[in-house]
């Protein structure tokens, strides 16, 4: 059996603040696309991060130097983090093309830049291209004394005026991997095999 790998390139989304990070869930021969969003300091590198440490089986230098390959519930997640080359930047619908879920990381700190994020979200989900994914919201640093809960995050980002996709927001802590797997989880159920 060959499993081809489509390798898409992956850049920074508008401007600095947010960047693009991409999954490919791989059923057999069949890949899902899941980017990952989210401000600057958001989290998402240490979710990476966690998701590696934890389940790695592969790192795969030749097809690119930020592939690598986690399984999960026996599906192969690759995982692609290529922001910050600049050279690669091109329109920002070319990431959203294909892609099956949305992973928003949110620093559940950031109460300043809420509004930023909820404005950003909404821009995201009326394009064309995501009309039928999935969003999957990472309230993540719930260790942080101050953090919002996941309630007060959705109320504020209003999720609950999302129409279109189906969403799902989970708490989490990207330092110590709580509540990841399970945010994996709910995009794992909605795979259809
Ligand atoms: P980004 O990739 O979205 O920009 P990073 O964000 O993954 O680089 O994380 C930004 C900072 O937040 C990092 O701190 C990281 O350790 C911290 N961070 C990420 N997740 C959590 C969390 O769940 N809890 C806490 N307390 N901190 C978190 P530094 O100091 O390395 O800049
Ligand atoms: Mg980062």
């Amino acid at each position: 059996m060959t499993v081809v790998r489509r390798i898409y390139i992956i850049d920074k989304y508008k401007d600095k603040t947010f960047d693009v990070f991409l999954f490919l869930i791989v059923l057999g021969n069949e890949e899902h696309k899941i980017i990952i969003v989210g401000l600057d300091n958001a989290g998402k590198t240490t979710i990476l991060y966690q998701f590696l440490m934890n389940e790695v089986v592969h790192t795969s230098p030749t097809i690119g130097s930020n592939v690598e390959e986690v399984v999960f519930k026996n599906i192969r997640f690759l995982m692609m983090d290529i922001g910050g080359q600049e050279s690669l930047r091109s329109s920002w619908q070319t990431y959203f093309a294909h892609t099956e879920y949305v992973i928003l990381v949110v620093d559940s700190t950031d109460r300043e830049r809420l509004p930023i994020t909820k404005q950003e979200l909404f821009r995201m989900l009326q394009s064309e291209e995501l009309s039928q994914a999935s969003v999957l919201i990472f309230a993540n640093k719930q260790d942080i004394k101050d953090a919002m809960t996941s309630a007060e995050i959705s109320k504020l980002l209003a999720l609950t005026s999302i129409k279109d996709q189906a969403w799902h927001i989970q708490a989490c802590c990207a330092l110590t991997g709580e509540g990841l797997y399970q945010g994996l989880d709910w995009i794992a159920s909605r795979v259809k095999r």
